[in-house]
């Protein structure tokens, strides 16, 4: 199973601040913003390259719970970044989509 599956399935220990009967969100555990909380969907779904319409009611409920996670951080008005990484180029070490939220600091652009 996914490391990923096992923190929506409770096997392995994460900083929950958001979950519902679709997804869960949680704390990085190597944040690189003073916010850096992922969400993931509980059903395991490998990459955004990986997807259909089939699961286009979950990643709209992923994009409104990091929403609601910025919120609820306070980054509403400050500003906040939604990441969501695929593949070797991109970066991606975890293969369970998740979207990144990140906020707290001057975000660059281009990310590097
Ligand atoms: P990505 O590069 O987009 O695949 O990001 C994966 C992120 O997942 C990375 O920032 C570190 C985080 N991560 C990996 N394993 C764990 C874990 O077991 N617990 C938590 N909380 N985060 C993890």
């Amino acid at each position: 199973m996914c490391i990923f599956c096992k923190v929506a399935k409770k096997e392995i220990p994460a900083k929950i601040v958001l979950e519902d009967d679709d997804l869960v969100a949680f704390h990085d555990i190597n944040p690189v913003a003073p916010i850096h909380v992922l969400v993931i969907p509980k059903q395991h779904i490998t990459g955004i390259g990986d997807v259909s319409a089939e699961h286009a009611l979950v990643l709209g409920k992923l994009l409104v719970a990091a929403r609601r996670v910025a919120e609820d951080a306070g980054l509403l008005q400050s500003g906040f970044r939604v990441v969501i990484n695929h593949g070797q180029h991109a970066g991606q070490t975890v293969h369970h989509v998740h979207v990144h939220v990140l906020g707290g600091r001057l975000l660059a652009w281009p990310p590097g």
